[in-house]
């Protein structure tokens, strides 16, 4: 049986700011299992990556986002899987379109549950490739 090669991945993860707070939620899936990661998923083709990030945050959340700005990209390759995976993993950032609105666990196979966490005061453990952001100093926040 063959099976095709394995090839990189497009994935786009969004810090969605309110105050100080950024909104992170525990990862049930095999990836990155029980870690605390952004909310974001994989671009689709012919996407822009700013349509993505509003896609994947109202697909998951049920949140509306604007100001929706790219940040960074890292390169990611997750080599201890059982199923060898590569993401070059673009990062945004966005704020809520409404301030009031809250966010809902759409996907509940796939989070536990989406909450605001403060940026100097992040929960363990992150999932590894914001863990690795984070402790090279990487901030999300406009720094006006
Ligand atoms: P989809 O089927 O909805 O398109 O994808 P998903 O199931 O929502 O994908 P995901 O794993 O949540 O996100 C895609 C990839 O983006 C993920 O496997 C690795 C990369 N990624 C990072 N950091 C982060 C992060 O903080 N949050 C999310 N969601 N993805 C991230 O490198
Ligand atoms: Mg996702
Ligand atoms: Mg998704």
């Amino acid at each position: 049986n063959r099976s095709p090669s394995p090839v990189p991945k497009v994935g786009v993860a969004v810090f969605l700011l309110k105050g100080k707070n950024v909104l992170l939620g525990r990862r049930l899936s095999s990836l990155g299992h029980n870690t605390f990661a952004l909310p974001g998923g994989h671009l689709e083709f012919g996407e822009s990556f700013e349509e993505c990030a509003a896609r994947e945050v109202k697909e998951e959340t049920g949140l509306d986002i604007q100001k929706i700005e790219f940040l960074t990209v890292t390169n990611n390759v997750f080599s201890e899987e059982a199923k060898p995976v590569h993401i070059v993993a673009i990062f945004m950032r966005a704020v809520l379109a409404d301030p009031h609105q809250l966010p809902q666990n759409i996907e509940p196979d796939k989070c536990d549950g989406w909450d605001w966490y403060e940026w100097n005061n992040l929960p363990k453990p992150l999932f590894g490739p914001l863990e690795t952001m984070v402790q090279g100093g990487f901030n999300p926040f406009p720094s006006d």
